[in-house]
C-alpha cells in the first residue's frame, strides 16, 4: 500500500495553525541566542536513517514470538513498509538488507520499486550466525574464526556473495557482525581465533569494490558467553586497521556492557577517521534492542554531541557515516516503534546542533565543570520538536506521523492485505 499525498496534506492543514505558533516562538527564542534554525532544518532534511529489512516484522525472545499481523512476507512488502515510514517522516530514505533472508529475485525490479518510494540501498549484511539449508559446513563453532579452514572459506565465500547482491542493488558497503566466539574457558585459543578472524576479514576486504566500505561490528557477549571473536571497539579497530583504508568500526549502541561510555568511543573513533556507521537502539540490561531514546535519551544526546563535533572538526577525513536503526519490536507495532525511534534520533541530533561549542570549549579551558554541564544541558532541555515538525512539513511528510498512521488505520489495512498470520521472512 502507498500513502496518497493528499492524505498527508490534509493532516498537515489540520495541525498547521497550532504548529506555527509553537515553531515561531521557538525560532524567535533561538534567533535571539544567535542559533540559525534554517541550517538545523537543512541538516535534519539531509539526515536519513536506514531501516533494516529484519526490523519490519515482530521480533521476539528465545521464549517466544508474538506476531503483529500484516507482517511483510517478502522483500517487496518490506520495501513497501519502509516506503510507508518514509512517506510519513521523510527521514527513512534507505533500507539495509540481510542476506540470505532478503535475496532479491529480480534486482532491477526491486531497485525500481525502491526508487519510486525514494529509498536507496544502504549497507548489506552477511549472516554466518546460523546454518543455511544445504550448507556443506556448520557454523556451530564459528565462521571467520573457525579452526577449520574449509569452514572459514565457506564464510568468506558467503560474504563475497553478499557483496555481489549489494552491487546489483547499488549498495556501497557491507556490515560484518560475527557471532563467533567461545562459551567456555579453554574452548578457544584467543590468539588463533583472532588471527583467523583477521585473515578471513582481509580476504573479504580484498574483494571489496573500489568505492565500497567494510564495517566491522563488535559485541561483548551473546550468542557466545565466555569470549567473542570481536568483543569491543578496540578489537574492531585493530581488525579494520589490519584490513586497510576502506574498513571501519561500526558502533551498535546495544553492543556494550552496561554503563560503557559510548560517547567517548565515538569521539576517539572519529578523531582517528575510523568510525564507519551506527546502529541505533536502546537498552536497560544488554543487547535489548529497545526503541531508541526510550531508556537513555540523555546518553543518545551526548553521543550525537560527539558526532556533531566530529563531523564539524573532521581532522582525519572520516567519511560520511552509515546510520541505521537496529532494534527488535517484541510488543509494539514495528512501524510505530520505528517512527518513535526516528523521532528520538532526530531529537538527539537536533539538540546536539544547539550546543554552544564555543562556550563549552571556553568552560573546558577554565576547568569550569559547572558551566560545561550547563552548556550541554541547556541544549538537551530545549524542546526541539517544533523544528522536527517544521522539517517534516516542508519536506512533504506528516507533522505528526504517528497520529496520522493511527488515523489512516494503516496496520488494519496491512492485515487486510497480508493476513493476520503473515510472518516476516527471515524471522
Ligand atoms: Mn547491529
Amino acid at each position: 500500500m502507498k500513502i496518497q499525498d493528499y492524505l498527508i496534506s490534509s493532516h498537515n492543514e489540520e495541525l498547521a495553525g497550532n504548529h506555527s505558533e509553537q515553531f515561531d516562538f521557538l525560532k524567535y527564542q533561538l534567533d535571539k541566542k544567535g542559533i540559525d534554525v534554517e541550517s538545523i532544518i537543512d541538516r535534519l532534511t539531509d539526515f536519513q536513517v536506514a531501516i533494516p529489512s529484519w526490523a519490519l516484522g515482530a521480533g521476539g525472545t528465545r521464549f517466544g514470538r508474538f506476531s503483529y499481523g500484516g507482517e511483510p512476507g517478502n522483500l517487496e512488502q518490506k520495501i513497501d513498509d519502509v516506503g510507508i515510514i518514509h512517506a510519513l517522516t521523510k527521514s527513512a530514505g534507505a533500507i539495509s538488507l540481510h542476506i540470505p533472508w532478503d535475496i532479491p529475485k529480480d534486482a532491477n525490479a526491486i531497485k525500481e520499486q525502491a526508487k519510486s518510494l525514494g529509498i536507496i540501498f544502504d549497507a548489506v549484511n552477511s549472516n554466518t550466525f546460523q546454518d543455511q539449508q544445504n550448507a556443506t559446513f556448520s557454523f556451530k563453532f564459528g565462521s571467520l574464526c573457525h579452526i577449520d579452514k574449509s569452514v572459514r572459506q565457506q564464510a568468506i565465500d558467503h560474504n563475497i556473495e553478499v557483496i555481489e547482491y549489494g552491487k546489483a542493488l547499488g549498495s556501497k558497503s557491507i556490515t560484518v557482525w560475527l557471532a563467533d566466539g567461545s562459551t567456555f574457558p579453554g574452548q578457544h585459543n584467543f590468539r588463533t581465533a583472532f588471527q583467523n578472524t583477521q585473515k578471513s576479514l582481509h580476504e573479504i576486504y580484498q574483494q571489496l569494490p573500489e568505492d565500497w566500505r567494510m564495517f566491522i561490528e563488535y559485541k561483548p557477549f551473546e550468542p557466545n558467553f565466555y569470549s567473542m571473536a570481536v568483543p569491543d571497539w578496540g578489537t574492531s579497530l585493530l581488525l579494520a586497521e589490519a584490513c586497510g583504508d576502506k574498513a571501519f568500526t561500526l558502533v551498535d549502541l546495544g553492543h556494550h556492557l552496561p554503563n560503557t561510555n559510548i560517547e567517548q568511543i565515538v569521539a576517539i573513533l572519529m578523531l582517528k577517521g575510523k568510525l564507519g556507521g551506527f546502529h541505533f537502539n536502546d537498552s536497560k540490561y544488554g543487547d535489548d534492542d529497545l526503541t531508541c531514546g526510550s531508556i537513555h535519551p540523555y546518553q543518545l544526546f551526548l553521543i550525537f554531541n560527539e558526532l556533531v563535533f566530529g563531523m564539524e572538526n573532521n581532522v582525519s577525513g572520516n567519511p560520511p557515516l552509515a546510520w541505521m536503526i537496529d532494534a527488535s519490536h517484541n510488543v509494539k507495532d514495528p512501524l510505530e516503534d520505528l517512527m518513535q525511534s526516528l523521532e528520538a534520533i532526530n531529537l538527539a541530533y537536533g539538540k546536539a546542533l544547539l550546543v554552544d561549542q564555543k562556550a563549552l570549549e571556553a568552560a573546558q579551558f577554565e576547568n569550569d565543570v559547572t558551566i560545561s554541564q550547563e552548556v550541554l544541558q541547556n541544549a538537551f532541555r530545549t524542546d526541539v520538536r517544533p523544528i522536527l515538525r517544521e522539517t517534516r512539513l516542508r519536506n512533504g511528510a506528516a507533522i505528526d506521523p504517528l497520529v496520522l498512521y493511527r488515523k489512516l488505520k494503516i496496520r488494519e489495512s496491512l492485515i487486510k492485505e497480508r493476513g493476520k498470520n503473515s510472518i516476516a521472512s527471515g524471522l
